[in-house]
């Protein structure tokens, strides 16, 4: 009799670990089939050689990005997408003369916007000259 005993219980963990088995050689069929992601080639361009624009939108305040990292040549555009008028320069308050040049010049009404081209590596920290507490900072790094 307990051999008998022995032999079912021995099926039976057969039987177990065969569904268990069966389960597992069904699971690859069933599972999605993992995709390999998408590198969009903008992505990689973008990489490798430089941004020739970047936009800073300026919204009642605030300077969005208010820190952002170009490289040598890239042309800057501000853009005024709030109501209040804003006047994008180079610091120092008053004066505007570490990065000379980098000066809008005049408020820019909602709508209106300022480019500049930073044609040399420096670091230009930036305000509005009509709310000198609202500022940030542009870095130009060589191409190389
Ligand atoms: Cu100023």
């Amino acid at each position: 009799m307990s051999k008998l005993f022995r032999t079912a219980a021995i099926l039976g963990v057969v039987a177990l670990f065969g569904a268990g088995c069966a389960k597992q050689t069904a699971q690859p069929y069933a599972a999605p089939t993992a995709q390999a992601p998408e590198q969009s080639t903008d992505a990689v361009v973008g990489q490798t050689t430089p941004v020739p624009e970047a936009v800073v939108e300026y919204k009642d305040g605030t300077f969005n990005p208010a820190t952002l990292r170009v490289l040598v040549g890239t042309k800057v555009t501000f853009v005024n997408k709030g109501t209040k008028a804003v006047w994008p320069a180079s610091g120092m308050h008053p004066t505007h003369l570490i990065c000379p040049g980098f000066d809008a010049l005049k408020g820019l009404k909602s709508g209106e916007t300022y480019s500049y081209v930073f044609s040399k590596p420096s670091e230009c920290p930036f305000h509005n000259h009509l709310a000198a507490g609202e500022h940030g900072s542009i870095e130009v790094m060589s191409a190389e």
